[in-house]
């Protein structure tokens, strides 16, 4: 098989990017390791920002949504048993973010994608991706007992953390940096109506939590937790109990409880690979760069990443230049830096750190009382809650 360029992923930045590709009239196959319906089983992200959703309409896959989705104009913060709202509608001019889930843009991505005819292999076998520093890269996988070989002229690693493509990058070319946190999220989705209208994130000596939401009905709750927690070792009364006495007296009176839906622990990262370029292969999303979902940036990352990715083939093939995928990776870098500082920050501000002793504690209560009664500490997590623009410091 031939095509112009071969997409390693169906998550949401290989979907997105497909679309974007689709759109210019430039040829792209993806292949996922993955069934589509292991794809859309992964309870992820919530929060789109606006360059996010755009991207959604830009792509014509808008419509459900603008439906279905939430649309807020603030979060509360929660410690020493108070809430504060950040208003960040105001405090950005009008900025909103859209409360719609992973699993949605996902199905919503592979829906268009299926009605347009475009091939995506699922469930492909031992991927690998060969001679990316030429002109003519190949991927090959296996499927239904045989080998298969896809020339292409560039790739698009856009696989994940744990995939192939930053994997098979030579040592010496690609430099890591990155910060593990000595505790993880757990995360239970319920069939129940979501404790707030808005998202409340927890600040508590007993760990952090954060009340989000998928719909009027469905609730998304997470819970800081020892990375030596064992997700079977909690059970859903366990869960609510905990999430109770995290919460304020107002949320434990709301709080409605059911059984989960879904229940995991995922670990917190920062993780960042530069370059994001090698010859004809580049890496986009989680495949290049973690945040902790603590900001809500990994999604949003990912799609700013494929909208910069796309722009640059675009150029190629329009207009016979290479400038485009020459700045493509200080480009998406310099970006995702920003959501890198604004995550890692988000995060030592808001989780329990008992090894930071009791100077740790109070400097953190000094920092959340100036973020929530400083007009400007407000605005800095506004403004970065809400995302960069696309084109920010052109
Ligand atoms: P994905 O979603 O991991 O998709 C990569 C795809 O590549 C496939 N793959 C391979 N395919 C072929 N060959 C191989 N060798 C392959 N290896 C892997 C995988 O099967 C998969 O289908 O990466 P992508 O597309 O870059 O998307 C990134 C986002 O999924 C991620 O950043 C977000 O989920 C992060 N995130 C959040 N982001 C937000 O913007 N807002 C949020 O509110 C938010 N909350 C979260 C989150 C992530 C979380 N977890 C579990 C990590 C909350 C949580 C709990
Ligand atoms: C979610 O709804 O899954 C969610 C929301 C906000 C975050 C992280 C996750 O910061």
């Amino acid at each position: 098989m031939r095509t112009q360029v071969a997409i390693i992923g169906a998550g949401p930045s290989g979907l997105l990017l497909g679309q974007l590709l689709h759109k210019a009239g430039i040829d792209a196959v993806i292949i996922e390791r993955q069934s589509g319906d292991y794809v859309l089983g992964r309870i992820r992200a919530g929060v789109l920002e606006q360059v996010t959703t755009d991207l959604l309409d830009e792509v014509g896959v808008g419509q459900r949504m603008h439906k279905e989705g939430m649309v807020h104009g603030g979060f509360d913060m929660l410690f020493k048993g108070e809430r504060h709202r950040i208003d960040m509608n105001r405090l950005t001019g009008g900025k909103n973010v859209m409360v719609y889930g992973q699993t949605e843009v996902t199905r919503d991505l592979m829906d268009a994608r299926q009605a347009a005819g475009l091939v995506t292999i699922y469930e492909a076998g031992n991927v690998s991706v060969h001679d990316f520093n030429t002109k003519r890269p190949r991927v090959t996988y296996e499927k239904d007992g045989q080998t298969h070989e896809i020339e292409c002229e560039f790739i698009a690693g856009c696989d994940g953390f744990h995939g192939v493509c930053r994997a098979s990058v030579p040592e010496g070319a690609i430099t890591e940096y990155e910060k593990v946190y000595p505790f993880g999220w757990l995360g239970v989705l319920a069939e129940t109506p979501p404790v707030h209208h808005e998202l409340i994130y927890v600040n508590s000596t007993r760990g952090f939590a954060l009340c989000s939401q998928r719909s009027s009905t469905r609730s998304r709750y997470y819970l800081q937790v020892p990375l030596t927690d064992k997700v079977e070792a909690w059970s859903d009364d366990a869960f609510w109990n905990e999430l109770r006495l995290r919460l304020d007296a107002g949320g434990r009176e709301k709080l409605v409880t059911g059984p989960s839906i879904e229940k995991s622990i995922a670990p917190l990262r920062s993780f960042v690979a530069e370059p994001m370029r090698f010859g004809r292969m580049f890496l986009a999303g989680d495949a290049a760069h973690i945040v902790p979902p603590t900001g809500a940036k990994g999604l949003n990352l990912a799609a700013s990443d494929v909208k910069y990715l796309s722009g640059a083939l675009i150029e190629f093939y329009a207009d016979k230049s290479e400038a485009g995928i020459d700045s493509y990776s200080g480009r998406c870098l310099r970006r995702i830096w920003r959501a890198e500082r604004f995550s890692w920050w988000f995060t030592s501000l808001m989780h329990h750190f008992p090894e930071n002793g009791p100077i740790g504690q109070k400097l953190q209560d000094a920092e959340l009382d100036y973020i929530v009664n400083s007009e400007a500490g407000a605005r800095s997590v506004a403004e970065n809650y809400v995302g960069l623009p696309l084109d920010f410091g052109d």
